[in-house]
């Protein structure tokens, strides 16, 4: 943190050079190099296209910066961040006095983390954050088609909407709360409402390894990162197989780890 002060956390617009913005070429430039590359191929014998997006998004012009630690739910985007494998700051602002300091308030105004800065712009909701990292870096993080799009919107509203007001009781209650102060009839009560949702999850990932497409995407990193307390509470997945092996998988990736030894 008082690192992050020191050097600041909204460095000037004019910080980057003109020369080294993004300037776009003139149209007839793109076309003779269209044309000159499609020449190329004619004449390099038979193309084969790829069908699927490239695995890697283009690299940022300037270095964006995420606040948060990771022992909140900024996991959740600095999880997302090291997915995309960009180069990026990271502020490791807390939650409490520190994320409503003045300084901090003018990168999130409702004082809360994860918040990102990526040049011009400024972004609250860690599952906001995700699927903006990456749509603009991930590569084949993000869905291809307007469907599987669609498909990715759902599951993050669903991990926020219908698991983690339920998860959060469990989690105040064993987490947060002294063990003389609990009420066992809250985590009892959430852990039967969890049922539903988690039957929900458990029949979409019947038969298939990941929620949209066939490989690990944004839609599995936010509904994962969202559920990534229920390990903290050792929540019982035995009547959902195919959740626990989904999470299992979600939680062995590398940029997981990456991640989690942030401060
Ligand atoms: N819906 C927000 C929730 C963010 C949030 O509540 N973060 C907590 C830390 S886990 C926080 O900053 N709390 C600060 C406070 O309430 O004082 C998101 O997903 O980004």
């Amino acid at each position: 943190m008082a690192e992050a002060t020191a050097t600041g956390w909204l460095s000037p617009k004019t910080a980057v050079p003109i020369s080294r913005r993004y300037v776009q070429p003139p149209l007839t430039t793109v076309v003779n190099f269209a044309l000159a590359e499609m020449l190329k191929l004619r004449n390099s014998g038979p193309v084969r296209f790829c069908p699927t997006p490239p695995s890697r998004g283009p690299e940022p012009v300037t270095r964006p910066r995420l606040f948060g630690i990771s022992g909140s739910r900024a996991i959740r985007a600095i999880w997302g961040m090291e997915e995309t494998g960009i180069d990026y700051e990271h502020v490791p602002v807390t939650y409490g006095a520190d994320s409503k300091g003045a300084d901090y308030l003018t990168v999130n105004p409702n004082g809360r983390i994860p918040a990102l800065i990526d040049g011009d712009l400024q972004l609250f909701e860690s599952m906001a954050i995700n699927l903006y990292l990456a749509k603009r870096y991930g590569g084949a993080l993000y869905p291809s088609s307007a469907e599987d799009e669609a498909r990715t919107w759902q599951w993050s509203v669903w991990g926020i909407s219908e698991i983690e007001p339920l998860q959060m009781q469990i989690v105040i209650q064993k987490l947060f709360t002294p063990e003389d102060k609990r009420n066992p009839k809250v985590v009892e009560h959430a852990t039967k409402n969890l049922q539903r949702p988690l039957k929900v999850l458990d029949t979409a990932l019947e038969g298939r390894d990941w929620l949209v497409g066939s490989a690990f995407s944004v839609a599995d990193l936010n509904v994962a990162s969202v559920m990534h307390l229920m390990g903290e509470i050792r929540f019982d997945y035995s009547e959902h197989a195919n959740v626990q092996r989904w999470t299992d998988a979600c939680y062995a990736r590398p940029a997981l780890a990456r991640a989690l030894a942030k401060p």
